[in-house]
């Protein structure tokens, strides 16, 4: 049996979404540690942008299309998620993790947003021999809009598709998906509308928890379990334990 876990770090978790390019150093610190401490399996490591990344694809208008006009912005949106990348992963190396950063811009294409051309045997490869691939939501060519942003989460589900891990966790600053203040412990297909799920206040191109949901239901589909749960129960989702989140289930599941 595969036992590839794909584990999701939010931007919210790692960066201060209220401060432009801040990175909350100590937190990545602790997070690497608990990472490192349980790694005895393989191990594929996605982040989003949060407050570096995000604020570049607003000023620049990248999920609007790019042409000419603001192609500068697909250079300044990959300048600022690529610097958070080089700071996760030197922090995970530092923790003694064999940590590689791989930039989706490099070798994927996208059309209207979505990824029609992206490898991972490559991931499944390193993760096997006991590297830890770490990739970003990043800015990505698009075949109809000149370049999209393409999410960390929209990263997970074709990351999934291509290993089928045995677990995928998205790591948040939320207890799970919450609805009138409670965690939603179960979500399907079918429960999905019945559920309020609000909407991020902060700068977040790409969908917060909604986005997150759908992404992830699309991976229930295909039979594949996911979960959701606050960066403090980290320890615990790695463990494979009761993280005290959402998991997210295909119907017949
Ligand atoms: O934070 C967005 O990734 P996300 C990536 O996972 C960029 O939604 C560059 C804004």
């Amino acid at each position: 049996m595969n036992k590839t876990v794909i584990l999701k770090l939010g931007g919210s978790v790692i960066t201060e979404k209220e401060n432009a390019g801040v990175i909350d150093h100590t937190r990545l610190t602790t997070i690497a540690e608990t990472i490192a401490s349980h790694h005895d399996y393989p191990l594929i490591l996605v982040h989003g942008a949060g407050s570096c990344g995000h604020p570049e694809a607003e000023r620049f208008g990248i999920q609007g299309g790019v042409g000419e006009r603001n192609a500068i912005g697909v250079g300044e949106t990959h300048r600022a998620v690529a610097g958070l990348n080089a700071v996760v992963v030197s922090i995970l190396r530092g923790a003694g993790l064999d940590a590689i950063g791989i930039h989706p811009l490099s070798g994927s294409l996208a059309e209207n947003g979505r990824l029609i051309s992206f490898e991972t045997g490559h991931l499944a490869k390193m993760a096997e021999i006991g590297l830890v691939p770490v990739l970003h939501g990043d800015v990505v060519m698009d075949r109809a809009k000149g370049a999209c942003i393409v999410s960390g989460d929209q990263l997970v589900l074709r990351i999934a598709e291509g290993v089928g891990p045995c677990r995928v966790g998205l790591a948040t600053d939320v207890p799970g998906v919450l609805s009138c203040g409670n965690v939603v412990r179960t979500i399907t297909r079918s429960t999905l509308n019945g559920i309020n799920l609000g909407n991020s206040q902060k700068t977040d191109v790409t969908g917060g928890m909604r986005g997150k949901v759908e992404e992830l239901l699309t991976l229930a589909d295909a039979g594949i379990i996911s979960s959701i749960f606050h960066i403090d129960r980290l320890a615990a989702f790695l463990a494979g334990a009761e993280h005290g989140g959402t998991t997210i289930i295909g119907a017949d599941t």
